[in-house]
């Protein structure tokens, strides 16, 4: 069976969790992976194939399509639309294992982990992350590069801005909007809107100050 080939870009934890996902779905031949460190060896049986340098040539060899499979919501943005520019197509890595409702809407370049829910009229836009054992109830839109992490649960009609971090086993009461790349703390209760680019935390979830 001729299956279409694929790079991943980034070879750390989220990348082992991404192969294992696009290797159970069996759809794509995954021709090996970039990053910047200088590991040599192989993740989950697909080869090292250097740093980004080697993607053009990988273009002219007939490799189509990729997925970027890096957790920092940035960087993964930055990649995808690199990746596009230089001519490749952006693949979903489907776990078999997540339940996905034929009324829902995927874009590209999306992961979809093992065990998590879709349910239906739920939009998921380009580059987003949805992790393990999550849940996204009807009409929730996802805007791109946000990561829903694992265990969060989103009730209906919640919206996710772009770049958004929806962080471990927190909760999402329904009609609630979180604004573009804001942070939302592990096991935190989300009951009122939080505003674009800052971090919540806590049951009820509280706007924190954030030094870096
Ligand atoms: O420009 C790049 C680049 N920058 C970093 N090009 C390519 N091809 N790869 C790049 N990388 C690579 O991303 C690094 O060389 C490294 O292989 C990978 C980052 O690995 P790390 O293990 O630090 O993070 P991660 O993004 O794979 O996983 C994080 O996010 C996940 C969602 C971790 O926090 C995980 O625990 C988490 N599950």
């Amino acid at each position: 069976m001729h299956r279409n080939k694929v790079v991943i870009i980034g070879g750390g934890g989220h990348a082992k969790v991404v192969i294992d996902v696009i290797q159970s779905a069996d759809t794509y031949e995954l021709v090996g992976f970039t990053s910047h460190s200088d590991q040599e060896s192989n993740l989950s049986g697909i080869p090292y194939l250097g740093d980004d340098s080697i993607l053009p040539t990988l273009l002219e060899e007939g490799v189509q399509y990729f997925f970027v499979a890096t957790g920092n919501n940035r960087l993964r943005k930055k990649l995808f639309y690199q990746l596009i520019e230089l001519g490749f197509t952006p693949i979903n890595a489907i776990s078999p294992f997540a339940r996905i409702s034929p009324f829902a809407k995927l874009g590209r370049g999306i992961v979809v982990m093992p065990g998590a829910v879709i349910n239906a009229y739920a939009v998921i836009e380009d580059n987003v992350i949805i992790n393990t054992l999550s849940g996204i109830d009807h009409d929730c839109l996802i805007k791109p590069h946000a990561h829903i992490a694992p265990g969060a649960s989103l009730a209906g009609c919640v919206n996710v801005g772009e770049g958004a971090f929806v962080g471990m086993k927190s909760s999402v009461i329904p009609e609630i909007s979180i604004g573009e790349w804001s942070v939302v703390g592990a096991g935190a209760a989300v009951i009122s809107d939080v505003p674009s680019y800052v971090t919540v935390v806590g049951v009820p979830a509280k706007k924190i100050i954030v030094r870096n």
